[in-house]
């Protein structure tokens, strides 16, 4: 292994460190002066886009972050990585995390998504009884678990999911709660609702749709095929999310925290705004419904009460839905003038 422990640092590892979110929360450690290490798959194409730009040789003796090859569902490498790196946060963000897929490949999306958090909090139950050193551990909890239990929802909210994906971050929510209060580490739930940027991937309703307009613009679709535009969610920021997720990790207790804007839109009002900026005007000219996107069953509407992350945390949300449905369009926008 390359890395060398440096004491004098704060050590992170990140599973999920590719994805959105994974990739605002290293830059956010990185900048607080954090040695941060990285779970990646390999695959057989490039998958590390959204970590480029942070990323040095690392046998640059200055190199910050490093990257390990490793699996959520391989026990052996994640035990093998912790005991040595030795983190003193592990931030769980990976996961199967595509609800409509989730139907497609639900066993595999609970060995990832569910069992991937038990296999972390069983290797840090057993480092911190061998080293007697602590592991703080961040569990990527989902609004997706309240599924279908009506608005506002907050952290006593009965949990109805709604898809295999739901159901297994309820699983990895209450094994994350177990394990703090069975084994008395420090483990804590993010209950985020969604949470969207220019780095979402380009599957999700708002991406999709931001993505596909920029295309339409540049002459190279004509339509846009969606599901349901009927749902409703709560969409926030998601560099704004991952210092939520930092703040829960820095504070003297661990505890569960749902985290949203406390607003919620259709995506109908998504796609209004989205056009309307694009200068496209009316969207039904564009969208087109094609049932494959349906799920078999649906998560009407979430709306986050996060009373309790503003009073302990002393977290709220800076971007607004207009703001954020503007970042995305712009971005998008950018990105194919830039390709052309
Ligand atoms: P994302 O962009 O889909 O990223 C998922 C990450 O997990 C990627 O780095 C992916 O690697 C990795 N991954 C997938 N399968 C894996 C496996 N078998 N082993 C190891 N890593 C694996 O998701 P995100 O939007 O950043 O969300 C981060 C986390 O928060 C996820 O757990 C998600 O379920 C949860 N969450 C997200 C939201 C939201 O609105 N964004 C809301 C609540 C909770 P590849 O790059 O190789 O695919
Ligand atoms: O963008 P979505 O796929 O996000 P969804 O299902 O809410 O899940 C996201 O948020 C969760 C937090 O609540 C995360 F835990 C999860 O990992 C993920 O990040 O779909 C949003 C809504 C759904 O109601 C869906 O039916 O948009 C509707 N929709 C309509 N047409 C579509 C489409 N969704 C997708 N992905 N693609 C469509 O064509």
């Amino acid at each position: 292994m390359l890395h060398h422990i440096k004491k004098n640092k704060k050590v992170a590892l990140i599973t999920g460190i590719t994805g959105q979110d994974g990739s605002f929360l290293a830059e956010i450690l990185l900048s607080k002066n954090y040695e941060v290490h990285g779970l990646i798959r390999r695959a057989s194409t490039f998958n590390t886009s959204r970590v480029e730009h942070l990323y040095t040789d690392p046998h640059d003796t200055k190199a910050k972050l490093f990257l390990h090859y490793g699996d959520l569902n391989d026990t052996g490498t994640i035990r093998q990585l912790i005991y040595s790196i030795q983190p003193n946060e592990i931030y769980n963000l990976g996961a199967q995390s595509h609800v409509r897929v989730s139907f497609d490949t639900p066993e595999y999306t609970a060995d990832v998504t569910a069992l991937g958090a038990l296999r972390i909090l069983e290797a840090i139950k057993d480092f911190q009884i061998h080293t007697k050193k602590k592991i703080k551990f961040y569990q990527a909890s989902s609004s997706e678990m309240f599924g279908t239990t009506p608005p506002p929802q907050n952290e006593n909210t009965v949990f109805h999911p709604q898809s295999p994906y739901g159901c297994s971050k309820v699983f990895a929510y209450h094994a994350t709660k177990l394990y703090r209060e069975a084994y008395g580490i420090f483990a804590v739930n993010g209950i985020l609702f969604n949470h969207e940027s220019e780095r979402r991937g380009e599957t999700f309703v708002t991406r999709k749709i931001t993505r596909g307009i920029a295309r339409i613009k540049a002459g190279l679709d004509r339509k846009i095929f969606l599901g349901n535009l009927e749902a409703k969610r709560d969409w926030g920021y998601a560099p704004e999310y991952m210092e939520a997720a930092y703040l829960m990790m820095q504070y003297s207790v661990p505890d569960d925290y749902v985290v949203g804007t406390g607003e919620s839109h259709s995506i109908h009002e998504f796609l209004e705004i989205a056009f309307k900026e694009a200068g496209l005007g009316d969207y039904k000219k564009y969208v087109v419904i094609d049932p494959r996107y349906y799920r078999p069953a649906e998560v009407h509407n979430l709306i986050a009460d996060t009373a309790k992350v503003k009073k302990v945390l002393g977290w709220k949300p800076k971007t607004n839905f207009i703001q954020l449905v503007k970042i995305m369009v712009g971005a998008d926008i950018k990105n194919l003038k830039n390709v052309k």
